[in-house]
């Protein structure tokens, strides 16, 4: 498998470690954000992603025709469903719609507004200076991170989000976390979500994705 990365993409990192908690071989493609004004608005990119945006997995086998999934949740599903084992997700319903209540709260309202796209059209388009970037992104971090750490709470979490399990809530949190650090976002209001944090980056799975480990990183 060939997977369309950039070390920095946190949507890649949730496919990084998908592929090593199934242990799956891939390479890396890597895609620079910034470099060349960005190439992933290169023509030969679009062409494999009309969306330009990362991750893309081409699932084909070698030397076959590309058979390319987009949108990193897509992927994980299908890797899901592939490779069963270990599986992903908890064997009961409610608490599979747990799960995915926790990444839905990381891929639909944290992630998408404060993707790079988003950042460079405030900028662009609204005048807004670094700090005012920074309060934008910081906001919506706070509003999903106190939704989780609540639901976290109520749970009594400790290790992962869902039992003792690593589930799809982790492959989302993970990043998004490692993110937030980056940006200096203080996580101190969210000792459940920090607890697991700690915990999954000591696991090989989650720290071998990690972007300074990754071939593209600088
Ligand atoms: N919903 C998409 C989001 C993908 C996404 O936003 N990727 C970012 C990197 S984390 C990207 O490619 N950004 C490029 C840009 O904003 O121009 C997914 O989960 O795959």
């Amino acid at each position: 498998m060939k997977l369309y990365s950039y070390f920095r993409s946190s949507a890649a990192y949730r496919v990084r470690i998908v592929l090593n908690l199934k242990h799956i071989n891939y390479d890396t493609v890597p895609v620079h954000l910034v470099k060349d004004s960005g190439q992933q608005h290169s023509i030969a990119y679009l062409a494999i992603n009309p969306q330009g945006l990362l991750p893309c997995l081409d699932v084909a086998a070698p030397g076959s025709k590309a058979q390319i999934i987009t949108q990193s949740g897509a992927i994980i599903e299908y890797l899901e469903e592939r490779f069963p084992q270990p599986s992903l997700l908890p064997t009961s319903l409610i608490e599979r719609a747990y799960v995915r209540s926790l990444m839905h709260i990381i891929a639909c309202d944290m992630h998408p507004v404060n993707n790079l796209r988003v950042l460079h059209y405030l900028e662009e388009h609204f005048d807004c200076n670094k700090a005012e970037k920074i309060r934008w992104y910081h906001h919506w971090l706070a509003k999903g991170f106190a939704a989780i750490e609540t639901l976290l709470a109520r749970k009594g979490s400790t290790h992962y989000c869902y039992n003792e399990q690593v589930t799809m809530a982790d492959v989302y949190l993970i990043p998004q976390v490692y993110n937030a650090l980056r940006f200096n976002f203080d996580m101190t209001p969210y000792p459940a979500i920090r607890h697991i944090y700690q915990h999954c980056m000591q696991l090989p799975t989650f720290s071998q994705a990690a972007p300074e480990q990754q071939p593209d990183a600088e």
